[in-house]
């Protein structure tokens, strides 16, 4: 039955078309239509359309990663830090008055221990030497008067000889023994005044041991003073020439 109505739908709606079917054909014939063919290809693809109109905008897209940008040059300095909490108590420091009292012990130690040493440097500088107490008598084995004894020593560093008690002076007349001379300059004059005999810093003797009768000023021009190998002293004239000894 259902056919039947497809086929007499078909047949209605052949026949709205009939007139046009006739006026399009030129022939007398009337022509039936054909079984429709199948479906053509498509078409080839139209030209592109118009670029529409700018659209909505779209949906804002999702958050980016963050970026990795070169490092900045570093910050201000920050708010001071707290203060922090009270530390441990400390050891108890040694007692404040032996510190330094043993600081200032040190650095004398230190500064006699720089002079000796200096002393001694000097001592080897002499061919011959003798140590008595704290004294060195250095000589090089020269005869002279007096004015250049007193220079040779000086030049050196160095004082004349002048024993000031018992043992340096039985030292230093020793040292006549391997001496060229049997007299030994030591540093007592009277030249500033007759008869006052002092040290070549212009201090009085604290020590002498004149030989007896002496000193006499003999011939009123006798201002220096030798040490005889018995170990007395005899004031003599200046020009003598005795053996050269230093002190150190
Ligand atoms: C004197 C002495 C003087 C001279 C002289 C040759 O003693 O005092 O210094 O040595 O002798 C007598
Ligand atoms: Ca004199
Ligand atoms: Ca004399």
């Amino acid at each position: 039955m259902a056919v039947l109505k497809h086929y007499l739908c078909a047949a209605l709606i052949l026949i709205q078309f009939v007139p046009d079917l006739l006026a399009a054909s030129d022939s007398s014939c009337p022509a039936f239509a054909g079984v429709p063919g199948t479906p053509g290809h498509n078409g080839s693809p139209g030209r592109d359309g118009r670029d529409g109109r700018d659209g909505f905008p779209g949906q804002k897209g999702e958050k980016g990663d963050p970026g990795i940008g070169a490092q900045g040059p570093p910050g201000k300095m920050g708010p001071a830090g707290l203060i922090g909490s009270k530390g441990e108590k400390g050891n108890a420091g040694p007692p404040g008055g032996d510190v330094q009292s043993t600081l200032t012990a040190q650095q004398s130690d230190v500064k006699y221990l720089t002079e000796r040493l200096t002393v001694v440097e000097k001592v080897l500088g002499f061919q011959t030497f003798k140590k008595v107490g704290k004294k060195y008598f250095v000589s090089d084995g020269l005869v002279a008067n007096f004015e250049k004894a007193q220079s040779l020593c000086s030049d050196t560093g160095a004082k004349i000889a002048l024993p000031r008690n018992e043992d340096e002076n039985k030292v230093l007349v020793s040292m006549n023994d391997t001496l060229k001379s049997s007299f030994i300059y030591i540093g007592a004059t009277d030249k500033e005044k007759e008869g006052l005999f002092v040290d070549i810093d212009n201090q009085p003797l604290t020590f002498t041991k004149w030989k007896k009768n002496e000193p006499n000023d003999y011939n009123g021009n006798e201002d220096c003073t030798i040490a005889e190998k018995s170990g007395v002293w005899n004031d003599i004239r200046c020009t003598f020439e005795a053996n050269v000894v230093c002190e150190l």
